[in-house]
């Protein structure tokens, strides 16, 4: 199509370097071209151009001492993407490769996902080059003071909510939340995944990898599968992996091999995540030390061949790209069934036709992974009621958004001819509800 194409030229031209912001705006293009056609009211009112137009970019100085006193600068960054359905929302990712261009491609992602779960939220993604790794809790709450200390001024319960992402989970929430209270003098719900003791919400450590899970259920559901009996391996090992496995392990399936950035563990009895929890969640140790506990698994070197395991399952739940052609050939020539993202775009385009042409159940992260924005949706509202629900009440709301986006996903391909393919389902269900709050409110 003409108008998407010219669209995409120019995004491209005036976002340079900005590659993964260019392959996520990319194919979501794709996906709603159908959509475009036969609604002339988007193209009228350019609600494309519009949608891919931050609108307001924050990228800031983090000076931070370190534990022997020398100082350290990192680069800071919050992309307010959409308010168009709510408060910008969406995590902060601490990793050495954050740079605008990732940080775009999540906010992106994070717009249309919101949209899909059928809340309040609007998109946005913050983060910092910082790395975690290797460093103390002191040196990380000095970082994090900092961090807070500009981004304090453009975030609040009402306008800008971050959350966690790699490398920011609760101890992270802790310190950042500790110094926007400082500073502000509020106390608020202006993050999600707090402490359970000072206004977090029960299931939201747990609800990215639960989402998953249920997502995936319903997909297999649609074929007359269930979980139970198969066989999955889950890459990565921190928030998302840890309770994707869990959910599937209470279900059924056997997960046979997770992973970190340098490498994966084969266990063909079944990954004890006892031993996974302990080393990464307490002693934030390497997944290597899992066969010190268990001798008769394997460790391997290099993270992509956790791919080369034969499974019914894949769950890539460790970073982006992190599935490429190759990978999907393999895991579609070991009789994969089913994969459901928890990573955000981990599988890169050529993956995803590879899997979609051979007929494998795909559950797009923008869909599959909304689970855990689903539950700081339903941290906020709680927040704002100064209320907390039971660990069942938060866990069958959030079974029934990741229903609700099935559904959502699987009529939508439906409706504009792209029957079974959640890529554009979910693309195209997430683009008519943002189009629509935009028409609304006029030229904003
Ligand atoms: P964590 O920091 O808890 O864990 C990240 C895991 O992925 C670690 O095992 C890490 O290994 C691995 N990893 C990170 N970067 C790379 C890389 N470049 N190559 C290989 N492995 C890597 O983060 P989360 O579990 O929260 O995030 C994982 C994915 O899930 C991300 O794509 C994130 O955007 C997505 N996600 C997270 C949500 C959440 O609520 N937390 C919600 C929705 C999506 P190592 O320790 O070696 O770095
Ligand atoms: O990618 C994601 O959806 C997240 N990291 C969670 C964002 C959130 O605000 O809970």
């Amino acid at each position: 199509m003409v108008i998407t194409s010219e669209i995409m030229d120019r995004l491209v031209e005036k976002n340079p370097g900005e590659a993964e912001f260019h392959q996520a705006v990319h194919e979501v293009l794709t996906s709603i071209e159908p959509v475009l056609e036969r609604h002339p009211k988007y193209v009228k009112a350019k609600i494309v151009e519009r949608i891919v137009e931050p609108e307001r970019q924050i990228i800031f100085r983090v000076p931070w001492q370190d534990d022997t006193g020398e100082v350290q600068i990192n680069r800071g960054f919050r992309v307010e993407f959409s308010s168009a359905i709510g408060p910008y929302k969406g995590g902060l990712r601490f990793h050495p490769t954050v740079n605008l261009g990732i940080i775009k491609f999540l906010g992106f992602e994070q717009i249309l996902k919101n949209a899909l779960t059928g809340l309040a939220m609007g998109g946005g993604k913050g983060g910092s080059d910082f790395d975690p790794k290797g460093k103390s809790d002191d040196e990380v709450m000095r970082f994090c003071q900092s961090f807070m200390t500009e981004l304090v001024r453009h975030i609040g319960a009402d306008t800008d909510v971050p959350a966690g992402d790699i490398g920011v989970g609760g101890r992270e929430i802790g310190f950042l939340f500790g110094q926007y209270k400082r500073i502000k003098n509020v106390f608020e719900g202006v993050l999600t995944g707090k402490g359970l003791n000072w206004g977090g919400s029960l299931v939201r450590t747990e609800a990215t990898g639960y989402g998953v899970i249920y997502f995936l259920e319903e997909m297999l559901k649609s074929k007359g599968e269930t979980i139970e009996g198969k066989t999955a391996v889950s890459s990565g090992s921190g928030n998302a992996s840890i309770y994707t496995v869990e959910k599937c392990q209470q279900l059924g399936a056997k997960v046979v091999g997770m992973s970190d950035s340098n490498g994966y563990v084969h266990d063909p009895e079944g990954i004890r995540l006892d031993t996974v929890r302990r080393i990464k969640e307490i002693e934030r140790g390497r997944i290597k030390e899992y066969v010190e506990e268990h001798p008769h698994a394997t460790y391997h070197e290099g993270w992509k061949g956790i791919w080369s395991l034969k499974v019914d399952i894949a769950l890539p739940n460790a970073t982006e790209n992190e599935i490429g052609r190759e990978e999907a050939e393999l895991l579609v020539k070991n009789g994969v069934i089913a994969v459901a993202e928890g990573a955000n775009m981990p599988s890169t385009p050529e993956a995803i036709e590879v899997f979609l042409e051979n007929g494998v159940l795909f559950g797009p992260a923008k869909a599959a992974n909304a689970g855990g924005v689903a539950v700081s949706g339903l941290e906020m509202a709680q927040n704002s009621q100064r209320v907390a629900w039971t660990f069942e009440e938060a866990d069958e709301k959030l079974k029934g958004i990741m229903h609700h986006i099935y559904t959502t996903a699987s009529e939508a391909a439906e409706e504009y001819g792209a029957p079974g393919n959640l890529v554009v389902g979910a693309n195209v269900g997430g683009f008519l509800k943002v189009a629509d709050a935009m028409l609304d409110q006029g030229l904003v």
